[in-house]
């Protein structure tokens, strides 16, 4: 997966067992989209049935992802978590950490986001990291300085598997996307950010995210060093979604 493009959906808080079903089911007609690795981000208490939906195939491509894990690691009293070796348990293959959703709610820092990076890769899952700038950091010309600072908290890991989303703050739900020139930039500033963090033999991923829909997905596929897409709302839509896998081929 690590020379595929990702097409990864982020449901956020949506979802019903039925509507679920019904996506799922229509989704497992990509099985065989050649070099596109598709991912699913149900809320938590629809990991296990979107895992056996897309499990129905053999050898299907479809990942499944969580949209948060706990920063404890050990199982014990820790009301409302849930462990990445949980997630592992029930099928998990990728976690999102730290989408700008988690700091505005939950105030998310870095510090935070390195433990539950550490939990993930401690039980051999791969996260996804979500950084990304606020309006008022590029206003201000300081959104490389922002998001050098979210990549921070790769430093030191032993792991050479890096999954990284560029999802700039400003462009969230909110229709507006980064324009070629921006993605592009940005996109090789992370790529020699985790490269000289952890070494140029790293594997990456970086994908972009913030209002991708099927009609501007081809043009965001085609700015150099993007690997794929993290898709909210339009991920909620078999046809936009499928018009996006697509159009990563
Ligand atoms: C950014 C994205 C997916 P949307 O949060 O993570 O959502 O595509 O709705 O902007």
């Amino acid at each position: 997966i690590w020379q595929q493009k990702w097409v990864i959906g982020n449901w956020k808080m949506n979802g019903q067992l039925q509507e679920n079903n019904s996506l799922v089911h229509k989704l497992r007609s990509f099985q065989t989209v050649p070099n596109v690795c598709i991912g699913i981000t149900p809320p938590t208490v629809y990991l296990l049935q979107v895992h056996n939906a897309v499990q129905i195939v053999l050898n299907n491509p479809i990942y499944t992802c969580a949209q948060d894990v706990s920063r404890f690691s050990e199982k014990g009293a820790y009301t409302g978590e849930v462990s990445a070796e949980m997630m592992r348990d029930v099928g998990v293959d990728i976690i999102l950490i730290g989408h700008s959703e988690r700091s505005l709610y939950f105030n998310e820092k870095n510090d935070v986001q390195r433990q539950k990076i550490e939990n993930v890769l401690k039980v051999g899952l791969i996260p996804l990291l979500c950084v990304g700038e606020s309006l008022k950091e590029r206003e201000d010309g300081r959104e490389k300085e922002a998001v050098a600072y979210q990549l921070s908290v790769f430093k030191g890991l032993k792991t050479k598997n890096f999954a990284i989303a560029y999802e700039p703050v400003w462009a969230i739900g909110t229709g507006k996307v980064a324009n070629r020139e921006q993605i592009a930039d940005m996109h090789q500033f992370i790529y020699d950010e985790v490269l000289s963090l952890c070494g140029n033999d790293a594997n990456i991923r970086v994908l972009y995210g913030g209002s991708v829909n099927d009609k501007n997905a081809a043009d965001i596929f085609s700015v150099p060093h993007v690997d794929g897409a993290l898709v909210g709302g339009a991920s909620l839509k078999y046809e936009a979604f499928a018009a996006i896998i697509n159009a990563a081929q």
